[in-house]
């Protein structure tokens, strides 16, 4: 067997999910429906007509992804929680089936040794807020920062770290520019003010998260090395573009206090005096999802797009295809790029990082799913890398717990360290998950 990779300093240890992937159980407990739901119920839009449920059914079986992540011996989980499950319709008074769900989720956790990690909202709009024009109204802050105090007004007692927002720039770029994800708007580069808000909504938050109790806040950011196809100008101009459409638009705000230029892109947030001293209030950690790098290449002559993204040559792919490159030594020059460009940065957490491979819809006992392995071993040792060249990493994370609705690929994209039959919603962990957990051991060792 090979050795686990060890890293040069102690960090903590974590899996994720999210609400709208795991639990089901959608007309349950009074819950209300979300722009995912309205997605999912529409003819077309998800792979095989997948509706999220029952899925791993994890409204009803919380207690088995509990033991899954105390066999680990996780420090911590990370999950989200359901905005329509705490106010149906987006505001006003809490529906106490859904605090309480959460509530029993946080202390059974606790009675298992593990840490809870929650993010307030992992892509689930109520759909009355996404009536009155959702993330392209500022009116959204407000409303977020009022179910963030709800939430922490019940399990601020007990959860003292938080992520607020996952992955604005998958709600900005594909939600609401190209319309691959809910709420399915092509706005293109009038997209850009949705990532204002996202921001913003974060960092009104974090101030009452902290009212609260709260010792660490932050935003769960997805970001991509970017890498250009060819050793031109014309590539050097398309790397930059994307890398401040994709990463700088939703770092430098945290990080600087400012925007980024947007070269080629006419479109101007919408920033009222105030806000971003509000979003670059020195945040505790600074949250990573990365998954793979992107190339892209200088556009056609027609193209009002800066950029052109193309397959990464030579690079093995997840079950994403060309999509989803393996490259993980662009997660070490990720990470020591980011303290180059960002001299203050806090702390790294890494929120997610893992892969999708084709595995069978039912088994009888752990698959071995060796090339998940060596995506994680690759990555940990990238991390590994980035600690000795500098970069303070205090926390890493596999997407995910258990195999779940991946959006609009449905079912057809299996990221879980255990395995879910979703005919009976039966857990079974993988030979990954075993892995996962000599890894945890070795390094506490
Ligand atoms: C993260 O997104 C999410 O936080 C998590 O919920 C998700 O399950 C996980 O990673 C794996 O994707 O081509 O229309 O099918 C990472 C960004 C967003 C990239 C969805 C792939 C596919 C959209 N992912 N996208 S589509």
């Amino acid at each position: 067997m090979q050795a686990v990779p060890v890293l040069p300093h102690r960090i903590r240890w974590s899996a994720a999910t999210a609400a709208f992937q795991v639990e089901g159980a959608r007309a349950e407990g009074g819950r209300g429906r979300s722009v995912w739901d309205a997605w999912v119920d529409t003819p077309g839009k998800v792979v095989d007509g997948a509706t999220a449920e029952p899925g791993p059914d994890s409204y009803h079986r919380w207690t088995d992804d509990v033991a899954l992540a105390a066999g680990l011996g996780l420090d911590r989980y990370r999950f989200s929680i359901s905005w329509t499950r705490v106010q149906p319709d987006g505001s006003g008074a809490p529906c106490a089936a859904g605090l309480d769900y959460y509530s029993r989720l946080v202390d059974d956790l606790l009675a298992a040794g593990v840490t809870p990690f929650p993010t307030l909202y992992h892509w689930d709009l109520p759909i009355p807020l996404h009536e009155a024009g959702g993330w392209t109204v500022r009116d959204i802050v407000g409303r977020f920062t009022d179910y963030a105090d709800t939430v922490a007004q019940r399990l601020g007692d007990r959860v003292e770290n938080w992520y607020t927002v996952n992955e604005p720039a998958m709600t900005t770029l594909e939600g609401y520019a190209i319309g691959s994800l809910a709420p399915g708007e092509s706005l293109l580069f009038d997209a850009l003010p949705t990532a204002h808000h996202q921001l913003l909504a974060h960092g009104r938050a974090a101030r009452v998260l902290r009212e609260h109790g709260a010792q660490a806040v932050g935003v769960a950011n997805n970001h991509t090395r970017v890498l250009g196809l060819r050793d031109t100008a014309a590539d050097a101009a398309a790397v930059a573009a994307y890398d401040a459409i994709h990463n700088r638009v939703f770092a430098d705000p945290i990080l600087t206090g400012a925007y980024p230029d947007l070269p080629g892109i006419d479109v101007s947030m919408p920033i009222v005096d105030g806000d971003m001293e509000v979003i670059s209030t020195p945040p505790d950690f600074y949250a990573i999802n990365f998954y793979n790098p992107t190339t892209v290449t200088a556009p056609g002559p027609d193209n009002p797009i800066p950029f052109e993204i193309v397959p990464t040559p030579g690079a093995p792919v997840t079950g994403f295809g060309d999509e989803w490159p393996i490259v993980p030594s662009a997660l070490r020059d990720l990470l020591v790029g980011f303290v180059e460009r960002y001299p203050n940065l806090p702390p790294v957490v890494i929120s997610e990082n893992g892969a999708s491979f084709p595995e069978p819809d039912t088994c009888d006992g752990p698959i071995d799913d060796a090339d998940r392995i060596a995506y994680l071993d690759g990555h940990l040792r990238a991390i590994g890398e980035a600690m000795s060249a500098g970069v303070r990493v205090d926390e890493y994370t596999v997407w995910s717990l258990l195999d779940n609705f991946e959006w609009a690929d449905g079912y057809t994209q299996r990221f879980g360290l255990a395995h879910v039959d979703f005919a009976s919603a039966r857990r079974t962990p993988k030979s990954s998950y075993d892995w996962y957990r000599r890894v945890i051991a070795q390094n506490r060792a």
